[in-house]
C-alpha cells in the first residue's frame, strides 16, 4: 500500500520547553549527619514543580559547624528520583572549619525524572560521620535547590500537518500485532494501547487541546515511557494509521523499529482569523 500523504521528516520543536523550578528557601535547621540513608540524616522535602527530566542542580545554603573534627568536604546530599537512582554529591571542598560557611554549588547529572506534584526527599549526610549518628556534625540553614531541565529533542517524525481533531487514533486494518502511543510536545506519554481491535491498537483521546502531538507506531511488546521513550518490540508487518476515520499513513514496520508521526491541533478560531486577512496582526497602536 502506498503512502497516503507525503512523508516529510521534520523535528517540529527544537527541544522541550518545560521551565526549571526551585524548591524555595527552607529555613531549617537541617542536620548534616550520619551515613547516606541513615535515620540521623537531615531531611529536606519538596514537591516537584512539574514532570520533567532534569540534569543539573544548584544547591544554596548556609552550613553551620557543630561537631569538632568534622570537615567541610564531608557535607553531602542525595535525592531519590523516580528511577530509584540517587543524584548525590559533595557540596564543598575544605577541611576543619568553624562558624558558618556559605555554600553555592552547581552539579550536572545524567538526566533523571521527577513527577510534577510528587513529594521528594533530599538527604543531608556526612561522608565521615564524626562522633557517630548521636552527634550532629553540622547544620544547614536557608537551604534551597534549583532544578534545571534537561534538553531532550523530540524524535524525527512524519508530519501529518494540522488536523481539525484527533479523537480516535487506531491501527485497524493492519496485518500484524501493533502497539501505539501518544505523546505531547514535551514528550510526556499521554496514552498507549496494545490490543483493542483484535491485535490492533486504538487510543480514544477524548479530544486534544491545541498543540503538537507525537504518535509512535510499534509492534507487539514495544514499551513506552515519558520523553518519547519507545523501546521497540519484535512484531513487523504492514500497518495503516487512522485518525478520526481518515487513513493518514500506511507503511511497513520492520522488526525492532518504531515509526513516529506528528501533527498539530490548531488554536480554536485561528483558521477563521487567518481567513479574514489576519485582523489581529493588522491592528496598530496609536
Ligand atoms: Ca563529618
Ligand atoms: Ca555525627
Ligand atoms: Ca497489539
Amino acid at each position: 500500500m502506498k503512502n497516503l500523504i507525503p512523508a516529510v521528516l521534520v523535528a517540529l520543536a527544537a527541544s522541550t520547553a518545560l521551565a526549571d523550578f526551585n524548591t524555595g528557601i527552607q529555613a531549617g535547621p537541617f542536620a548534616s549527619n550520619g551515613p547516606n540513608g541513615n535515620a540521623a540524616n537531615g531531611l529536606f522535602s519538596f514537591n516537584a514543580g512539574h514532570t520533567g527530566l532534569f540534569n543539573a542542580i544548584r544547591i544554596r545554603g548556609n552550613a553551620q559547624y557543630n561537631n569538632s573534627g568534622t570537615y567541610l568536604s564531608e557535607l553531602r546530599y542525595s535525592i531519590l528520583t523516580d528511577s530509584g537512582a540517587r543524584a548525590s554529591g559533595q557540596l564543598i571542598a575544605g577541611g576543619v572549619w568553624s562558624g558558618f560557611q556559605t555554600v553555592d554549588n552547581s552539579q550536572n547529572f545524567t538526566p533523571f525524572q521527577l513527577t510534577g506534584g510528587n513529594s521528594y526527599t533530599i538527604r543531608l549526610w556526612e561522608s565521615y560521620d564524626d562522633g557517630g549518628t548521636g552527634v550532629i556534625d553540622a547544620y544547614w540553614h536557608s537551604l534551597q535547590f534549583d532544578f534545571t531541565s534537561a534538553v531532550i529533542n523530540p524524535p524525527a517524525c512524519t508530519n501529518l500537518g494540522t488536523l481539525a481533531s484527533a479523537n480516535d487514533i487506531n491501527t485497524f486494518g493492519s496485518n500484524f500485532d501493533t502497539e501505539i502511543a501518544l505523546f505531547d510536545s514535551n514528550g510526556l506519554l499521554l496514552a498507549e494501547n496494545d490490543d483493542t481491535g483484535g491485535l490492533q491498537s486504538q487510543i480514544n483521546t477524548g479530544g486534544l487541546a491545541n498543540g503538537t502531538y507525537y504518535v509512535a507506531v510499534g509492534g507487539y511488546n514495544t514499551s513506552f515511557g515519558n520523553f518519547w521513550t519507545a523501546n521497540p518490540g519484535g512484531a513487523s508487518g504492514n500497518y495503516t494509521l487512522t485518525i478520526d476515520g481518515s487513513a493518514v499513513a500506511s507503511s511497513t514496520l520492520a522488526s525492532g523499529t518504531v515509526h513516529w508521526y506528528c501533527f498539530t491541533i490548531p488554536t480554536p478560531g485561528s483558521a477563521m482569523l487567518l481567513g479574514m486577512g489576519g485582523l489581529v496582526t493588522l491592528r496598530r497602536r496609536r
